[in-house]
């Protein structure tokens, strides 16, 4: 167990150095899911709640996810959403690199098979210990307000 003295006195620090830090990071696959995906940072704009959004796709850019997903809780970030469509890996592969709770959003594409289960199924089928959270298919907003919830903001 953790010495509560340690933690009284290194935390206060740490809350002040992150206080204008994101607490939620929302990443897509491409630049195509930015225009959904943003419906997401406009609820948690609604809640005072600072994110940020970025595009990084598992298999084109399969480090830069990575990096970002390792020092995500470091810099300061609480939750991670999710957003892809197709062969949708981007949810799984950032709950391999981060502790951080993730919640999954599988999109629609105009590639789509099976009117966008592709994608459910590639964010929902998770093996045991690194799990991802999925919200409903092109619904961003409920990823959002299940970071609020997550945040108790
Ligand atoms: C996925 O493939 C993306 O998340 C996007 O939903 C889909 C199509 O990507 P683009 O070909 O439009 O870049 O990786």
């Amino acid at each position: 167990m953790s010495d509560p003295q340690t933690e009284t006195d290194t935390l206060p620090e740490m809350e002040d150095m992150e206080a204008d830090a994101p607490r939620v990071g929302i990443i897509m696959g491409s630049k195509s899911d930015l225009e959904l995906m943003q419906k997401a940072g406009d609820v948690l704009h609604d809640a005072d709640v600072l994110y940020e959004i970025r595009v990084m796709s598992a298999h084109r850019d399969p480090e830069t996810v990575a990096d970002y997903c390792k020092n995500a809780r470091m810099r300061g970030l609480r939750v991670i959403i999710a957003g892809a469509g197709l062969s949708a890996a981007l949810p799984g592969v950032a709950a391999a690199h981060t502790d951080l709770p993730v919640i999954g959003v599988p999109l629609s594409s105009s590639l789509t098979a099976a009117g966008g289960l592709d994608s459910i199924l590639s964010v929902v089928q998770m093996p045991p210990g690194v799990p991802v959270a999925a919200v409903g298919l092109d619904n961003p907003k409920n990823a959002a307000h299940l970071a609020l919830r997550i945040l108790g903001a």
